[in-house]
């Protein structure tokens, strides 16, 4: 038995004008409720330090980059990792980076318990769009911001756990979940801001994107004989709405922990690594069941390729 204690930190919005310090204050108080619940490990959203800014067109390299941390941890999130060594939790928290010599990533971290960054992902399926779109009913402009993630999908072990993670649109792509499976992951860790409306399809509204959610997270996780934390910003940003619906899945795909609001909350669940055991070693043992020589397609065509 691999216990890990898991806690998904999901925040409410943050406002455009909210400075990174007021931000780093509410996932202080969710981190001092993680170690009261007795957990190893704290799970925050995607960009948690900052707004959603990629809803927002700008054409200004410098107010762009405003939105960026150029080091990490630096001054406005120094305290979460002090306070995360202190209490002897492992973090992980989204936020948009801006690397030395100038690319741009939406990236999410992972620490060890004394707060050391043992894992980077870069976001890799990139949603949204690159230039105004006039017939949005609001912008997503994470094509603009932000460059595909260049670091694959790596995993670590930490905390006795073979560790994955994603970004908010990687768990709607099945290749994200098999990458990290064929490495054994055992814990996917992920952030996510989605919208709780379709800014192209109005008739789409927050429980139809709430379904797909789930859908998509716990068929990774089951498909993949894995946990999964996801973790939402939600809430109304400057009129913007996001949806909530943070989830902890169990390996066989069960939903084991959900946030009900779409406020800072702090969900808990005690996670057994090795129940991922049963399903790595039957249903899902892709060494006695895959059929490589059949994916070609899967990897070697981008788009679809239709008879005529
Ligand atoms: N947000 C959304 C997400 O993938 C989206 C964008 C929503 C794309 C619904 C497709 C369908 O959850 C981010 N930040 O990726």
């Amino acid at each position: 038995m691999r216990e890990i204690v898991i806690g998904g930190a999901q925040m409410g919005p943050i406002q455009k004008a909210d400075p990174r310090a007021a931000v780093v204050e509410r996932m202080l108080v969710l981190l001092d409720q993680a170690a009261k619940a007795g957990c190893d490990v704290v799970v925050f959203p995607e960009l948690a330090l900052t707004t959603f800014f990629p809803r927002w067109y700008m054409e200004d390299d410098a107010e762009r980059d405003a939105w960026f941390e150029t080091e990490m941890p630096n001054d406005a999130t120094r305290p979460l990792f002090d306070r995360a060594r202190e209490h002897g939790i492992a973090v992980s928290f989204g936020y948009a980076e801006r690397t030395p010599d100038g690319r741009h990533f939406n990236t999410q971290i992972l620490t060890d318990r004394t707060a050391r960054i043992i894992g980077k992902y870069r976001k890799v399926h990139l949603p949204g769009h690159s230039e105004w779109d006039p017939d949005r009913a609001f912008q997503h402009l994470e094509k603009r911001y932000f460059e595909p993630g260049d670091l694959g999908f790596p995993v670590w072990r930490n905390l006795g756990a073979v560790m994955g993670m994603m970004i908010c649109n990687d768990r709607r792509w099945p290749e994200a979940w098999r990458e990290l499976g064929l490495q054994g992951v055992e814990l996917v860790l992920f952030g996510y801001n989605t919208p709780s409306v379709n800014s192209q399809n109005a008739r789409e509204g927050l429980a139809e994107r709430l379904y797909h959610h789930e859908l998509v997270v716990t068929a990774g996780a089951y498909q993949n004989a894995t946990w999964a934390v996801a973790v939402a910003k939600a809430g109304e940003e400057d009129g913007h709405p996001l949806m909530g619906g943070s989830l902890i899945v169990d390996p066989d795909g069960m939903v084991v922990a959900r946030t009900t609001g779409e406020g800072d909350e702090l969900m808990v669940h005690a996670c057994d690594m090795d129940a991922t055991q049963f399903g790595k070693t039957t249903i899902f043992d892709f060494a006695r069941h895959r059929r490589v020589e059949h994916y070609g397609r899967i990897t070697s065509q981008t788009g679809v390729v239709a008879p005529e």
